[in-house]
């Protein structure tokens, strides 16, 4: 089999979504997910340029070497644009084999390690009333495990809370990033009453989870891990930026709330530190920006040496395509924790018909060949691709800050 041709597509049937289509001589197309939220034109740019013109007649079975070719081969190596690009290419190519052989991509991952993988969802309020109204919904829903972000008394806006709308998209359409501000203490000093009232509210059957959002030093975090011990989090997500390592150390000292990290990570480089002295408990790094099925696999595959369990990253700002592709690795690798999942829209759904199927807290692939994902073309392309870009954040002094 070779490859004969690569398409490349941006479009915005309600948020931004870059794809791609692997041609091959015997017919068979692969599907990719490359999108990067606010920064499409650059990972759409280094695979028309730079990485699709090595693809042509090559072929699409030889994944170790392809991926190899573009990590190594480039010489810059890592980085989210680089990874997220060659991550698509991957997905694309993987989706070609489990298609051409007739099976579903995780039979080819190991096969099943599970019939269902458990997701969590969001619940995100205004204020701590509201926040309670969004986890009773999501509970009626079925939903095991359940992200629960608020707004904060004394704070205009946060990561994780929309003013208008129940659900929240963090990229925002326009030619330049808004601001928003950011008060640490305000924030340390509200989210314990937050999960109090949730306990009381709900008991302790339910998993509940938190996104820090990289805001905190570690010494925050690990005041925050303390405060939040008696109220049994499933995690505590991003509590420090990822870049430093060292940092976990400090907090995983001084607190058993389990920590999670990883959605900003792109290579096992990232975290192997995290991993080896088990600093952490979930990875949430991600199959389309991490370079995707082939190194990812790995990295689960070393991570489960240390007791290091998966939990990836999986928000509407991946398409049904990468989800799929988390949702397949998580059905097939042993160390699975969990996997994030908000849903689609109607509209999306008619752009990306797949078979990822949500059943009572926990998502199903379906049988199909490959992904089970589709591209409605046609209908994508009447939806075109809208500048829109992360917030950016400034404590209340106009200091930059960490969004
Ligand atoms: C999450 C993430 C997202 C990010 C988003 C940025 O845990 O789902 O933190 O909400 O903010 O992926 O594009
Ligand atoms: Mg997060």
């Amino acid at each position: 089999m070779k490859i004969t041709d690569a398409k490349i597509y941006l479009n915005s049937p309600g948020r931004n979504y870059l794809t791609i289509e692997i041609h091959t001589d015997e017919g068979v197309i692969g599907l990719g997910d490359g999108t990067l939220n606010g920064r499409e034109l650059a990972v759409y740019s280094y695979l028309k340029e730079h990485l699709f013109p090595s693809l042509i007649g090559r072929d699409p079975f030889d994944t170790e070497d392809i991926w190899n070719f573009f990590y190594r081969g480039a010489y810059w190596r890592r980085g989210p644009v680089t990874m997220t690009a060659i991550g698509a290419i991957d997905i694309a190519l993987w989706d070609i084999k489990a298609k051409a052989l007739g099976v579903p991509l995780y039979k080819l991952l190991g096969g099943s390690s599970r019939e269902k993988v458990l997701v969590y969802c969001h619940a995100s309020g205004r204020d701590t009333d509201h926040a309670m109204e969004e986890v009773a919904k999501k509970r009626e829903l079925g939903y095991k495990a359940i992200r629960i972000q608020s707004g904060v008394p004394g704070m205009e806006s946060i990561y994780g809370i929309s003013k208008e709308k129940d659900s929240y998209e963090p990229a925002k359409k326009g030619e330049l990033p808004e601001e928003e501000s950011w008060n640490t203490s305000k924030y340390l000093n509200f989210v314990p009453s937050l999960f109090q009232r949730a306990r009381d509210e709900f008991g302790y059957d339910l998993h509940f989870l938190h996104d820090c959002h990289h805001r905190l030093t570690p010494n925050e975090a690990a005041q925050l891990g303390k405060d939040l011990e008696p109220y049994k989090l499933f995690w505590l997500e991003d509590t420090v930026p990822g870049e430093l390592q060292e940092g976990l150390r400090l907090i995983r000292q001084r607190t058993t709330t389990p920590l999670a990290i990883g959605e900003i990570f792109n290579t096992v480089y990232d975290c192997q530190t995290l991993i080896t002295e088990q600093l952490i408990d979930y990875l949430r790094m991600t199959v389309s920006h991490s370079g995707g099925i082939t190194p990812m696999m790995k990295i689960a595959a070393f991570a489960a040496i240390y007791h290091v369990k998966i939990g990836m990253h999986g928000p509407s700002d991946v398409s049904p395509i990468a989800l799929s592709a988390c949702l397949h690795v998580s059905r097939a690798i042993n160390n699975l924790g969990i996997l994030e999942y908000m849903g689609y829209s109607d509209k999306m759904s008619e752009a990306f018909p797949h078979e990822i199927h949500y059943k009572d807290g926990h998502l199903y692939t379906g049988n199909a060949p490959g992904l089970g994902v589709e591209f409605n073309k046609d209908f994508a392309e009447k939806h075109p691709y809208q500048k829109a870009y992360l917030p950016i954040n400034r404590l209340e002094d106009g200091t930059m800050f960490h969004w």
